[in-house]
């Protein structure tokens, strides 16, 4: 048994807007995506969430709430990703591009799914609606996504 990859993601969300970034290295480069990354030892989840949008956009969110937890398996890779997503609404500064991310406000009504991981499409309509969620995606490669499951959730899995 190889122990799950925990990471967190860090969507902002304010009125009818969200703030993206577009990821300019690693892993997932060339998507917007929200902010995030691996929880380091010694930390909480809420820690890292914390940590990551600082490092990645420069704001300090004043309170965030954990709404989804999603699941990712790559065929022929036995490490499963373990994403615990958070939003908040409430931050101090404003957002900086960083050596990592290039912010950007999106309407929740034009959120840019062509140039995001493709689960993102199939999730943010649950995240948008204001419910909590959990999933499971099963992909081949990066591009493409052979299985997946997706249920509202009354309360996260632990
Ligand atoms: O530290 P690193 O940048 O590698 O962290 C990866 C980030 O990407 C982290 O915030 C979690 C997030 N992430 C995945 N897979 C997916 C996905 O399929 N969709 C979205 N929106 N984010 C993802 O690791």
């Amino acid at each position: 048994m190889v122990a799950n990859k925990v990471l967190t993601l860090v969507l902002i969300r304010e009125h009818a807007r969200v703030l993206l970034g577009m990821k300019k290295r690693g892993f997932g480069q060339g998507r917007w995506n929200g902010f995030g990354g691996k929880v380091e030892p010694g930390e909480t989840i809420l820690q890292g969430a914390l940590r990551e949008l600082k490092e990645e956009s420069e704001l300090e969110a004043k309170c965030l709430d954990e709404v989804g937890r999603l699941m990712f398996e790559f065929v022929g890779e036995p490490q499963l990703l373990e994403v615990h997503v958070f939003t908040g609404s409430k931050y101090e500064g404003v957002p900086k591009e960083t050596h990592e991310m290039r912010p950007s406000w999106f309407s929740t009504d034009n959120i840019p799914f062509r140039e995001m991981w493709p689960d993102d499409i199939l999730w943010f309509p649950l995240f948008l609606k204001g419910v909590k969620f959990s999933g499971y995606f099963l992909f081949e490669g990066h591009d493409k996504i052979i299985d997946y499951k997706l249920n509202e959730v009354d309360e996260l899995p632990v």
